[in-house]
């Protein structure tokens, strides 16, 4: 998977050379390009924003600057450029990440959904709509996280977007970027999405983006060490209860026991066990969640919970 990461503010994504992400990188599953925004400006003052047109307090970001970035990322003809008689963007002289490799495709399987009825809420059950459109894999992804979005982004969305080949993230920072941009890119064909990561307002795309990227990257075959850690996770699949509660050695600690079940040795218990904890706790915690499973996940004994 090829990322491509822009930013006024580039070097937030040294961490990325950090743990599971470094050492994807190292084994040539993803190759991460972070780009300064201001090398495509062509003002000696590299200036990427404007004041709002209407008035208003704070700066938008310019949308000329973006669209020579986000062309030459895309590969688009540079038709709608206007290079005549400018200098040579600052970037045509810099090195980004040093880092090459091999892209590799990562396959997600699709799935056949049909409406079946949720047995817990007794409603009538929207099938999981995760339908992974099988041609992503080969089309450039630009996200734009935007606090002003909803839905947020969700698992269903990192495994989505997990079957691309290459993703772009566009970070805008002060009052936000020129609507216009992501209008055009739509209007070129180009499979753009925004998104939220929750109802909150942070500075700007940088850490959105990061949050973004760790949930759809770990999904890459042969991101995680232990694959399995990723089957049984909360959110996942049509199945998405969240997790049973976790215990480790001592049995016993502070006069606060682990459940003896989980002592007996029992798999078929044990499971029973933590599957009826998950399906519990997510009724209390997240009852939205129940409401959303897909009824084929349930066996005889859910049913009667
Ligand atoms: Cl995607 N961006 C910004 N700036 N703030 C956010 C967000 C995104 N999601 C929640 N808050």
């Amino acid at each position: 998977m090829h990322i491509d990461i822009v930013s006024v503010f580039p070097e937030y994504f040294d961490v990325l050379n950090l743990s599971l992400f470094g050492k994807a990188q190292d084994k040539g599953l993803i190759e991460v390009h972070s780009h300064n925004l201001r090398d495509w400006t062509h003002d000696v003052h590299h200036s990427v924003d404007d004041t709002p047109v209407g008035g208003g307090a704070g700066m938008v970001m310019k949308p000329e600057v973006w669209a020579e970035c986000l062309d030459e990322l895309l590969g688009l003809d540079a038709m709608n450029q206007q290079v005549s008689g400018q200098d040579v963007p600052a970037h045509k002289n810099s090195v980004t990440d040093s880092r090459t490799s091999e892209s590799q495709p990562s396959t997600v399987a699709s799935q056949t959904e049909k409406p079946t009825e949720n047995p817990i809420s007794g409603d009538s059950c929207p099938a999981s709509s995760v339908v992974h459109d099988e041609t992503m894999g080969n089309r450039p992804v630009l996200i734009f996280p935007n606090p002003i979005r909803s839905p947020s982004s969700t698992q269903r969305d990192a495994t989505d977007l997990s079957g691309a080949r290459h993703l772009i993230f566009g970070c805008g920072r002060y009052e936000g970027y020129d609507a216009r941009i992501p209008d055009y890119y739509r209007s070129q064909g180009i499979d753009v999405r925004e998104y939220s990561i929750g109802d909150y307002v942070l500075n700007g795309g940088e850490v959105a983006t990061s949050v973004m990227l760790e949930a759809i990257t770990r999904l890459l075959p042969g991101f995680m060490g232990n694959p399995d850690s990723i089957v049984e996770e909360s959110y996942t699949g049509g199945n998405a209860l969240l997790e049973h509660r976790q215990y480790t050695r001592p049995a016993t600690w502070r006069g606060l026991s682990v459940p003896d079940i989980l002592l007996s040795g029992d798999h078929g218990k044990v499971d029973r066990f933590r599957r009826d904890e998950a399906l519990q706790r997510t009724s209390q915690i997240r009852p939205d969640l129940i409401e959303r499973l897909d009824c084929r996940s349930l066996d005889k004994a859910d049913r009667k919970m």
